[in-house]
């Protein structure tokens, strides 16, 4: 009788779905958790995105169960073999950034130690990730890598991310200061987190270091490929739907990040680093569309930023993001354990290759020694 919550009442979780807090509750199950990580103190230029989750919650309250039939997909999200739940928050703390990657390191690990609800999935639930600036998807990455091995990453953003700590100005640095929201792909790759070639950027329109492309040969070595906002002039939304499924296999586990900036500022000015000539909402929800054959394993919404957006249309194009990214998840299915164990033999004989070669995961010393000598502690 009083359970039915109108778009304009009720707490404002994500799209009204049940809230649970799933880092204390570790018997909780469910099938895909939505979860805020209100992080900012990574970002190389406007702060702000700690007010993410709140602003994309309050932004998606058009959603609801009732009405969520997606009709560009076929499937209500919200209403099918899918127990979909909103996390809340992780309370990283705003005052230290080694502590915070450790606290969003732990919440990630033990997201993933729940069980999932439906009995069709032996797998750990699956998540969508409201950021936060973008060095959120470091700690994502390193608990996924744990269940799925190497992830396949779909980077939809304006700008590359795999910048090493070097090309930022650096002659005052530490440990956390290599940790920022430009740089974290590149750690991925040094902790061998990514896939070797199965990577790539979508939307790109960034200015490049110096007077040539070395911003793109860095990038290269860190296993991406990248199609630059540009290319939709040319081949239109299909063309870079193609590239991406010709980057990314369908059978393996893949991440999708959205950074929001990758939209124009005109559909989301709500953001820390904005760059002209982007891609619309309405070609940004497309391409999801197009890619719900893939294996999402997990996904995330980042750099919504609400205070440069008194409109709010930023934060009602990262709840769409979301919603559509849920879309895809429920309708692929539960993820085929069968694809997860090859991952996870493939990425181990690559380690045990790295090894040979003296190298090792999770370390950095595939640093470029080129970035390296410019990382002078005392000159
Ligand atoms: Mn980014």
């Amino acid at each position: 009788m009083w359970g039915e919550d109108w778009p304009f009442s009720g707490i404002q979780t994500f799209a009204h779905l049940p809230h649970h807090k799933c880092l204390l509750d570790m018997e909780k199950k469910f099938d895909i958790g939505v979860i805020g990580v209100p992080f900012d103190t990574a970002v190389s230029y406007r702060p702000g995105a700690r007010f993410g989750p709140q602003a994309i919650r309050k932004a998606s309250q058009r959603q609801t169960s009732m009405r969520g039939f997606n009709f560009r997909a076929d499937i209500n999200p919200y209403q099918d073999w899918a127990s979909v739940v909103d996390c809340g928050d992780v309370p990283v703390t705003p005052m230290d950034n080694s502590l915070a990657l450790k606290m969003m390191t732990a919440a990630y690990n033990n997201l993933l130690s729940h069980n999932s609800k439906s009995d069709k999935s032996s797998l750990p639930p699956r998540f969508v990730t409201l950021g936060g600036d973008h060095s959120i998807i470091l700690p994502a990455l390193r608990a996924l890598r744990k269940t799925y091995g190497r992830l396949a990453v779909i980077h939809f953003d304006s700008h590359l991310d795999t910048w090493a700590p070097s090309k930022y100005p650096n002659f005052w640095h530490s440990d956390a200061s290599e940790f920022t929201h430009g740089s974290m792909l590149w750690i991925a790759h040094n902790e061998g987190l990514l896939t070797e070639n199965n990577n790539v950027h979508a939307g790109l329109r960034t200015r490049l270091s110096g007077t040539d492309f070395n911003d793109y040969e860095d990038d290269e070595t860190v296993g991406f490929h990248r199609i630059e906002a540009d290319e939709i002039m040319e081949g239109g939304i299909q063309s870079i739907v193609e590239k991406i499924k010709s980057v990314i296999p369908s059978d393996v586990p893949v991440y999708i990040s959205v950074d929001i900036d990758v939209l124009d500022p005109s559909a989301a000015p709500g953001t820390g680093t904005t760059e002209v000539g982007g891609w619309l909402t309405r070609e940004m929800i497309r391409i999801i569309r197009e890619l719900e054959d893939l294996n999402i394993v997990g996904a995330d919404i980042v750099e919504v930023s609400p205070p440069y957006d008194p409109t709010e249309i930023t934060a009602l194009a990262g709840a769409q993001i979301a919603y559509e990214l849920i879309t895809n998840m429920v309708k692929k299915g539960p993820t085929d354990p069968e694809i997860v164990r090859r991952n996870l033999e493939l990425s181990e004989n690559l380690d045990e290759n790295l090894k040979s070669f003296g190298l090792s995961d999770n370390s950095k010393v595939l640093l470029d020694t080129k970035h390296k000598e410019q990382v002078v502690l005392h000159p």
